[in-house]
Parts: C-alpha cells; sequence; structure tokens
C-alpha cells in the first residue's frame, strides 16, 4: 500500500525487484497507478515520431534487429538522408501532434564524416521548437559534447536486456560499452532515454535484471522506453512464440513503480497490443508512446488509429510547454 508520495530511489536490490514481478498483477496495476498520479498529469501521453535517418547494413549483431548486415532481411538500405528531408518529417511529425522528434541511425557509431550533418539536424529540429531525441550507437564523450552544444535533449541508447542474458543476443558490442556511452551521455548534461525489449526468449528474471539495471542509475533515465520484440523475418530471433501481453502490462507497472519521474514509453511491438492491453499499460504507467504509421522500418498503428484510441480512453496528448 502506498500512502504518502512515494520516494525515488536509486537503492533497489535485486530481490526487490524479483519480488515486484512476483507480487498480483492487478495489485502492481493499482500501485502503479498511484505513483504515476504522483509524479504526473495521469491523463497525458506525451508523443515521440521516429525516423531512420541511415537505414540497415549495420555492422552490429543484434539478433532482434532488421538493420543488422548480419542477416538477410527484406529491408532497403538507405544513406544518410539529407537535411531537407529531416526537416519536412519532423514538420509533419509537428503538424501532427509529436512533441518529440527521435532520429536513429543503424551504425555501430558515428562516422566523422557524417557527424556535421547529424549536429544540423539537432539544430533544424530544435529550430522546429520540438524535442529532439538521436540514437546513433556508441557514441565517445568528445561527441556525447557536439550533440549536446548542438542542442539535443535525448540520447536513447538502451540496455535491451539483463547484463546475463545480453550475450545472447549481441557479441558486437558489450554491455560495459553501453554503460559507458550512457554515462558519456550524461555527463555532457543531455537527457537520457534507455529501455529494453521484451519477447527475446529471456527469463523473468532478465526481466527483472534489467530493470535493476535501469532503476539503479542515479539519475534515472529520464525516458524508458518498453518494447515488445518486432519479429521480423530473416532475423535470428523471427520464429520465437510472443510473449502474453500481460507481461508487458507488468514490466510497465514496475517501471513506473521503480522509476516514478521517468517517462515510461510503450514502444516498439504495439502493433501486436490490442487495444484493452494498451489501455492497462497506460493505467500502469505508460505515458509515452511513438506515434505515426513507421517506428524505424517496420510498422506502428496509424495516427487516425492512435488518436481514436487516445480518444475513447479520454487520454490526451502532452503539449510542450518550451522546447
Ligand atoms: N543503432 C543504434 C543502436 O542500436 O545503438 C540505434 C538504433 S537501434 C534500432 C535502437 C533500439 O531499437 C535498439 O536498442 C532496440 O532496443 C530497439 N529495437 C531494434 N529492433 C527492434 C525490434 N525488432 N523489436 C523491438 N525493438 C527493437
Ligand atoms: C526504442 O527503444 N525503440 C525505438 C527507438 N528506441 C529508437 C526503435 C524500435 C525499432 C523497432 C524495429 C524497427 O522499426 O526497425
Ligand atoms: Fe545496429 Fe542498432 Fe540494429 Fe544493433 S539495434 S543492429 S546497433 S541498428
Amino acid at each position: 500500500m502506498i500512502d504518502s508520495v512515494s520516494p525515488i530511489r536509486f537503492d533497489w536490490t535485486r530481490p526487490e525487484i524479483d519480488a515486484l514481478f512476483q507480487r498480483p498483477l492487478l495489485d502492481l496495476v493499482y500501485d502503479a497507478a498511484t505513483v504515476h498520479r504522483q509524479y504526473f498529469v495521469a491523463g497525458e501521453v506525451q508523443l515521440s515520431t521516429l525516423l531512420s535517418i541511415k537505414t540497415g547494413a549495420c555492422p552490429e549483431d543484434c539478433k532482434y534487429c532488421p538493420q543488422s548486415g548480419h542477416y538477410h532481411t527484406e529491408l532497403v538500405r538507405e544513406p544518410l538522408l539529407d537535411l531537407d528531408t529531416v526537416e519536412r518529417e519532423a514538420k509533419a511529425a509537428k503538424a501532427l501532434g509529436a512533441t518529440r522528434f527521435c532520429m536513429g541511425a543503424a551504425w555501430k557509431n558515428p562516422p566523422a564524416k557524417d557527424f556535421p550533418k547529424v549536429l544540423a539536424m539537432v539544430q533544424t529540429v530544435k529550430a522546429l521548437g520540438m524535442e529532439s531525441c538521436m540514437t546513433l550507437g556508441m557514441l565517445t564523450s568528445e561527441q556525447a559534447d557536439a550533440l549536446a552544444d548542438a542542442g539535443l535533449d535525448y540520447y536513447n541508447h538502451n540496455l535491451d536486456t539483463s547484463p546475463e542474458f545480453y550475450g545472447e543476443i549481441i557479441t558486437t558490442r558489450t554491455y560495459q560499452d553501453r554503460l559507458e556511452t550512457l554515462g558519456a551521455v550524461r555527463d555532457a548534461g543531455m537527457k537520457v532515454c534507455c529501455g529494453g525489449i521484451l519477447g527475446m526468449g529471456e527469463t523473468v528474471s532478465d526481466r527483472a535484471g534489467l530493470i535493476w539495471q535501469l532503476a539503479t542509475q542515479n539519475p534515472h533515465p529520464e525516458s524508458v522506453p518498453i518494447n515488445l520484440l518486432v519479429a521480423v523475418p530473416g532475423t535470428p530471433l523471427a520464429e520465437l512464440a510472443q510473449i502474453d501481453p500481460l507481461d508487458m502490462v507488468r514490466a510497465v507497472a514496475i517501471t513506473r513503480l521503480t522509476m516514478p519521474s521517468s517517462y515510461v514509453r510503450l514502444s516498439a511491438g504495439r502493433e501486436d497490443m490490442d487495444e484493452g492491453i494498451q489501455a492497462l499499460c497506460f493505467m500502469a504507467g505508460a505515458n509515452s508512446i511513438f506515434y505515426g504509421e513507421r517506428l524505424l522500418t517496420t510498422e506502428n498503428p496509424s495516427v487516425a488509429r492512435d488518436r481514436a484510441l487516445l480518444g475513447k480512453l479520454g487520454l490526451s496528448s502532452e503539449v510542450l510547454t518550451s522546447a
């Protein structure tokens, strides 16, 4: 039971997180909903639109990813987009009500020759009065500082899963590499967007391990995307059985309970979640979604469908007071 405002804690123990995973689901949802209302306007959902600015041929071997050059998917590779295209897409996203524009590139790390173009993209999005986010792979501290100087608000870099399970999914980049990039982002003064993926064959203990890693960071990531695996033909995880969608609700609730003041984003995989499950996720404290018919390379619900869903649930989209 939660009587007063629940504190923000960074000292979560692993057994405490494991114990949360054993609680009755609706008790978790109730407590997470209570915490959500202590830190946010509960009826508001933040809308982020994604754009893949460089697609495919990635040297990393992330087993979930259609953009890895190691696997044969139907993906069409594309070099870095030009600035005009990025500006046009960002304007369109803004016109549809998105407040954050997130640009993703299939890189191990940003190549020096492309980096000035990336900085210009940040400046262009900022000039539109939107929040900006990028996910470009690993960063040096110099690159993180340059992105911060260009005005980048958020950097997305996911831990994806527990340290124990990680090696089953990715071999070309270590967990420690990821923590170092997150450290560089933090030191540069940007907000951190960091989360993971469910449905990759992980155990409940691995889900607890991921949330424990996130919830013991001080400060917490300001934005925590919880993705459901989008199983893409040609990737090694393509044939995995789908998880129980209620497991998403549980993970969202525990994310909200352990990181009360962070945005919790119901991220990839909403095409495979019915409206009831999404409603439960919002109840359990999810307060952000990817908005627009494409994620990076795969499908997302249409704007019309999401507007209808938000309307049915009586949710409104967050409006920026400043960017
Ligand atoms: N290449 C950069 C990197 O990985 O650091 C940035 C882009 S990468 C596509 C961003 C994140 O998208 C990954 O860390 C992963 O969590 C998520 N992602 C990629 N493919 C996915 C899939 N098929 N299903 C769910 N999430 C996925
Ligand atoms: C995140 O956690 N999920 C987004 C974003 N951060 C970059 C990406 C989801 C990608 C899903 C597969 C695709 O569309 O390629
Ligand atoms: Fe490359 Fe990112 Fe996909 Fe991994 S998740 S293969 S790093 S684009």
